[in-house]
């Protein structure tokens, strides 16, 4: 198949792109590198060196022989989007070309209009050229588990049966997210749904929980890394509580630490990706995948996270700091997730492994975070409408050169 990558260059995009060509697909991306600037904007960067795009591109052709298509450009252009499909004509398209980051998108009103409208426009602009030039392609649309927030019952896959007022009906389950961020995914998720209906689209919303991670079995040289985010607004919790263990900060779960997410190891959402790509629904089919492995408490994370700290020889401590979010600190989850074990998913990796694998790369680039950790604890708050000062505050007067790449260590694998 040709699948086209929007964001490619992203966390999970680079990745992607490599587990695809590795199986024999065809992959052409896009991407306008706004994530790196993004990073730059809050004074951090990704613990691994991150190649530029071209230099990506000849390492595939020198390791994989393999090419990597690519448009750099970006998705709030309508003709620029109409061009990359007309002339690339994807049987699928996974779309991750958005602003991911939820405590970004709370900073001030500019970065919640920014996300909002670069998410919803990005989306919008695929949907018609979709139309336009190849209807019979599939879009996978990144989507959140934090589109469902946290109720009081499970959580069933995008739809539920009803009963109300003695009258049944097949609706979508109520969104109830909790950031500016995750509710840009939710008018996703509506206007997806929309255009399927009423074009007769192909569309698979992938409500992914929390990503975890640094390498993939396809990253076998370093010049193949994706990047690995760690400070407050850009790094997730598991992988920011490794790198806070590494530096001998106090590993930070908000508030009392019970809220509990589902979460996913990079290489298995690259599989769950595939396998989504691979089977895709009828025209005029909207399914929703809800994609994580296991649900744990950010209290769990940090107990293992100190666990494997303490077996590495170093001495972690875990500090409760007055929670930035506004969210339900002890709440229960069930969300189910059977659609893509149908479609013989199967987790791979095991939480402990993997992040004794982070721990083993993080050692070897512990200079660029040490460079860094100034930016790793929190300071964006929900309650503020205006972050920017406390976000400027803790920048040193100027920021430390960028130390020497060194080559990460071979992978090492284990399985679940
Ligand atoms: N958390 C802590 N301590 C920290 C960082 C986070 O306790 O130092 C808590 C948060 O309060 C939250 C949970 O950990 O309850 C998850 O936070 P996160 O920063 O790892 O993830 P989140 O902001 O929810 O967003 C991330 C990705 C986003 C994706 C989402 C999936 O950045 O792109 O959509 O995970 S989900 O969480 O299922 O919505």
């Amino acid at each position: 198949m040709k699948v086209l990558i929007t964001g490619i260059d992203g966390y999970s995009g680079w990745p992607l792109a490599l587990h695809l060509l590795a199986r024999g697909h065809a992959v052409v991306g896009v991407d306008n590198f706004v994530t790196r600037r993004r990073v730059r904007e809050v004074g951090s960067w990704s613990a691994t060196p991150i190649p530029s795009f071209a230099r990506r591109q000849a390492a595939v052709r020198e390791i994989l022989g393999k090419e990597i298509g690519f448009h750099r450009g970006d998705l709030e252009r309508y003709d620029f989007v109409r061009h990359v499909l007309a002339t690339e004509r994807p049987d699928a398209i996974v779309h991750l070309a958005e602003q991911r980051s939820a405590p970004y998108s709370m900073i001030d009103v500019h970065h919640a209009v920014r996300t909002q409208a670069g998410n919803l426009t990005g989306t919008l602009h695929l949907l018609y050229a979709m139309r336009e030039s190849c209807p019979d392609a599939h879009l996978v649309k990144m989507g959140t588990m934090g589109e469902y927030g946290t109720p009081n019952v499970d959580i069933p896959e995008g739809f539920f049966e009803i009963d109300y007022r003695g009258r049944s009906d097949r609706l979508p389950f109520p969104r109830q997210a909790g950031s500016w961020y995750h509710w840009s995914k939710v008018f996703d998720s509506g206007d997806v749904m929309f255009a399927s209906r009423i074009w007769k689209l192909k569309a698979t919303d992938v409500m992914q929980g929390v990503l975890y991670g640094i390498r993939t079995p396809e990253i076998t040289d370093p010049r193949l890394l994706t990047r690995f985010d760690f400070d407050e607004t850009w790094g997730t919790a598991l992988n920011r509580f490794i790198v806070q263990a590494v530096l001998g900060l106090p590993i930070t779960p908000y508030g009392k630490g019970d809220q509990k997410r589902g979460f996913i190891a990079l290489e298995d959402s690259m599989q769950s990706l595939r396998l989504a790509v691979e089977n895709p629904p009828d025209h005029g089919e909207y399914r929703v995948f809800n994609q994580f492995d296991a649900a744990y408490t950010v209290n769990e994370l940090a107990d293992v996270t100190a666990r494997i700290a303490t077996e590495r020889g170093l001495h972690p401590t875990i500090e409760h700091p007055p929670n930035p979010r506004i969210e339900a600190e002890q709440h229960y989850y069930a969300p189910i997730h059977d659609h893509l074990a149908r479609l013989g998913y199967r987790r791979t990796r095991a939480l402990p492994d993997v992040v004794r694998e982070i721990f083993r790369d993080l050692t070897r680039y512990r200079r660029r975070l040490e460079a860094r950790r100034h930016v790793v604890q929190p300071t964006v708050r929900w309650a503020s409408g205006d972050n920017r000062e406390e976000l400027r505050s803790r920048r040193p007067a100027e920021a430390p050169p960028e130390p020497a790449p060194v080559a990460p260590p071979a992978p090492e694998r284990t399985s679940a």
